[in-house]
């Protein structure tokens, strides 16, 4: 089979996007990718993603900077879908540059981003607390206050990083912002006010820093890839997460489905070219929510545990353990059709080694009736029982192949499976966390 990099044609965009819970790998893929690429863009979601990134064996997460800062020369774009919290942005670059990467010439932030400020973190904690003591149910977010200012943007009230560059603008909508917020801290949500001075004097030293990044970052992109650059979409979080798609409630407060790459990013749609969902051998979760192939992770010996431990399932942001379960086909068809899904690539298939028997959920049986595609109310979800196909395990080491035929026939045909189960080709396969670690079919 011809090994050809997606990203590899000339002037071709690839959008890379999660296909469940977040956590499927986008970050190496991107960075693996961006061989091939001249600009990376962040198109939603904030810091609470947590990128993890191998290169020659040294680990670098990387929060809200798209994952092409790994490579010299690579523009990196954060697009006016992404909530920016300044202060974590800066403490992310002085953390890039003390291990020797150059940042600050290559890094182009949307002056249209909506701004996460201190308020929206205490907020975003309170309310968590709220629904834990009302019994309601945490919906388990990372406490960074992504929620609060992606409200503030859609009520139209929010502070964008342009208004950084205004101090007598940024003063004045920013105390209208914070008597909002804190009337609701000291009311119902039971927390301290917060004061403006710390929050404005902060946010006009860091307005000095960032100034020189802030840009039309739109037509930046635009303008690249009539020059004949490689655009890279990078995703966050995972299309079961999606504000609209997803597990709603339980999901985060943004689109992360391939169709926002182009809005997030301030580009039309049809400069994406091809949709590349990264989907996990099998599949986790961090935070509440419906997950019906989940199994428990604790008791050792068993898959559950297994899979937690071998593949190390802990959230990078929050250091949380991530829920584990079988794949579920049923759900990645949905994700496949919602993305428009040009082909997968699959990661952590090496998890899966030593395991006697694997198991694939093809449908459910809700209320009775058997569904074959995740149903869209959290409460249905919640009550599907999964019907599994079960395959052999191998025994032999996936780690690091670098070649299809080196596969154990075992994998290849749970491989296929999935395929076909699935209803997109799987383009790539990643057999260990570092950029070598990559088998490219098509
Ligand atoms: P939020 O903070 O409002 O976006 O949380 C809402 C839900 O979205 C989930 N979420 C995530 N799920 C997986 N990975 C994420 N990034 C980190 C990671 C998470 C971590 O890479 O491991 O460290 O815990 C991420 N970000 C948000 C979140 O768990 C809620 O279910
Ligand atoms: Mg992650």
């Amino acid at each position: 089979m011809a090994q050809v990099n997606p990203a590899a044609a000339r002037g071709r965009n690839v959008v890379v996007v999660g296909t469940q819970w977040g956590d499927e790998g986008k970050g190496k893929v991107v960075d693996w990718l961006t061989d091939h690429a001249q600009g990376v863009v962040r198109f939603q979601g904030g810091h609470n993603a947590g990128h993890t990134l191998v290169i020659k064996g040294i680990k670098t997460a990387l929060q809200l900077i798209p994952s092409g800062i790994m490579r010299d020369g690579v523009a990196c774009y954060i697009g006016n879908g992404v909530v920016v919290d300044p202060a974590h942005l800066l403490s992310e670059i002085e953390r890039l540059e003390k291990a020797g990467l150059e940042v600050r010439s290559r890094l182009f932030i949307s002056e249209s981003c909506p701004l996460i400020l201190p308020f929206h973190v205490e907020v975003d904690r309170a309310r968590e607390a709220l629904r834990e003591r009302s019994g309601s149910g945490k919906i388990g977010t990372t406490g960074k206050g992504i929620g609060p200012a992606y409200e503030d943007k859609v009520a139209r009230r929010a502070l964008r990083v342009q208004d950084l560059k205004h101090p007598q603008r940024f003063e004045k909508k920013l105390r209208e912002l914070l008597a909002l917020h804190n009337e609701a801290l000291v009311g119902h949500l039971k927390g301290q006010p917060l004061e403006f001075q710390p929050i404005f004097d902060q946010a006009m030293a860091l307005a000095e820093v960032l100034k020189p990044m802030m840009a039309d970052v739109g037509y930046r992109v635009h303008a690249a890839n009539a020059a004949g650059a490689n655009i890279l979409f990078e995703g966050a979080q995972g299309t079961l997460l999606d504000i609209d798609h997803g597990t709603y409630p339980y999901v985060t407060s943004s689109n992360c489905v391939a169709g926002n790459a182009a809005a997030g990013a301030g580009v039309g749609p049809d400069q994406l070219h091809y949709i590349l969902g990264i989907t996990k051998a099998y599949t986790t979760r961090v935070g509440s929510g419906p997950f019906p192939t989940e199994l428990p992770i604790d008791e050792e010996g068993t898959v559950g545990h297994h899979l937690s431990s071998v593949g190390q399932e802990r959230g990078t942001v929050t250091g949380r353990a991530r829920r584990c379960g079988w794949l579920d086909a049923a759900a990645l068809k949905r994700s496949v059709i919602i993305n428009g899904i040009s082909g997968l690539c699959i990661t952590k298939l090496d998890v899966l080694d030593g395991l006697k028997e694997i198991k694939v959920c093809t449908g459910y049986e809700l209320h009775g009736q058997r569904v074959d595609i995740l149903p869209l109310d959290a409460d249905d979800i919640a009550d599907c029982v999964p019907i599994y196909d079960t395959f052999p395990g191998w025994s032999e080491s996936t780690f690091g192949v670098t070649v299809w035929e080196k596969l154990p026939a075992n994998a290849r045909a749970y491989l296929e499976r999935v395929q076909a189960l699935i209803g997109a080709p799987i383009d790539m396969v990643s057999t260990g966390p570092d950029r070598e670690h990559t088998i490219v079919l098509r």
